[in-house]
């Protein structure tokens, strides 16, 4: 089935529950339990492949953890495969996909570099009836996509978070992740718009691009704080950008000066956090979300779910969810993690 929008906004499942991406929500059956193979997926029913956006970033090796534990409990198996890392181009994952298809595993899952890129490789498997789940960042071309919080929350929560810190003025940027990413693209567009409306006094005076590499995203924030001397501070919505520019603020002149906030993983911000580099950031809980779009592949490849809105199944221990319009799953509501909570989280 084809998705052409993706405007998470819309989605009215937010409030999906309280307890969302940190805490299992203790449902008590295993809807993802399969003997293999009723629904029909193209080739082993039990292989999965996972294809994060880039090997070696630890917010996909915590969502690859949270796939295998899925499959571990409808025996099933993930392979993992990707790109590595800095290797974030639109067609990086192409050939991943087009091996998977020859190898007739029953499902991928996978989060997108480009939103169209890929789309020939996944028809492709999908005409061999391979299901295809995007989880974290999405495609035109999917069967079901798997969303970490509402997008519009994620945007919003980062500019009140920046804005917080930095005294509701002044001069911001961004440090994205690729160019070309789903989700990224979706968030800034948002805070864009968000700011537009609702905080006349803050410029957003640039954007630039880490590829969610270390390296290149520390040199992207030397060169931001060297072309923008009045800066007030950075949103970096990528836990590899956010963790580089706070490995450069810390050493730096600007730290404590220029605020920095975004989306990080609590195991690589909290030492920027007890020196005082960062004072708050968001994320959701990757292994949750890992475990859920394994339980969302599986649903498809048993027939459990088609991916049209209003299908239910059962994901382990987060229990129930719902296919929202346009094919999407909500895992849950972003969470502010700070120096009170930051050293509770192993991811
Ligand atoms: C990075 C990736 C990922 C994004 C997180 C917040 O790890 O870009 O896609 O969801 O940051």
């Amino acid at each position: 089935m084809l998705n052409k929008t993706r405007r998470l906004s819309a989605l009215a499942v937010l409030t999906l529950t309280a307890s969302m991406a940190l805490t299992a929500c203790g449902g008590d059956d295993d809807g993802g339990s399969s003997d293999g193979g009723s629904g029909g997926g193209g080739g082993d029913s039990s292989s999965m492949t996972m294809i994060p956006k880039s090997l070696g970033n630890p917010y996909f090796d915590a969502s690859t953890a949270g796939a295998q534990r899925a499959a571990g409990e409808f025996d099933a198996t993930v392979e993992e495969v990707g790109p590595g890392a800095g290797d974030a181009g639109p067609d990086s994952q192409v050939e991943y996909i087009q091996t998977a298809t020859q190898q007739g595993v029953g499902s991928l899952v996978i989060s997108a570099n480009d939103p169209a890129a890929l789309c020939d490789s996944i028809e492709q498997a999908q005409e061999v009836d391979i299901k295809v789940v995007t989880f974290d960042s999405d495609t035109e071309c999917r069967d079901v996509f798997v969303s970490q919080a509402d997008a519009q929350g994620i945007a919003t929560k980062q500019i009140e978070l920046i804005a917080d810190q930095i005294g509701g003025a002044g001069d911001i940027a961004i440090l994205s992740a690729a160019a070309n990413a789903t989700n990224q693209n979706e968030w800034i567009k948002l805070m864009e718009e968000d700011l537009a409306a609702n905080y006349p006094d803050i410029n957003l005076v640039a954007t630039v691009y880490g590829d969610d590499d270390d390296q290149k995203s520390f040199d992207e924030t030397a060169a931001l704080l060297q072309a923008n001397p009045d800066l007030k501070g950075i949103v970096s919505p990528t836990t590899v950008g956010i963790a580089a520019a706070a490995r450069y603020l810390q050493d730096s002149e600007f730290k404590g000066k220029v605020a920095l906030t975004g989306l990080g993983a609590p195991s690589q911000m909290k030492t920027f956090v007890e020196d005082g580099t960062v004072t708050e950031f968001a994320l959701w809980n990757p292994d949750q979300l890992g475990y859920l779009a394994a339980y969302t592949a599986q649903a498809l490849v048993n027939g459990d779910i088609t991916g049209e809105e209003g299908d239910t199944f059962t994901a382990g221990e987060l229990g129930e969810y719902t296919v929202g319009a346009e094919g999407v799953v909500v895992l849950g509501d972003p969470f502010v993690f700070d120096a009170e909570n930051v050293n509770d989280f192993k991811f």
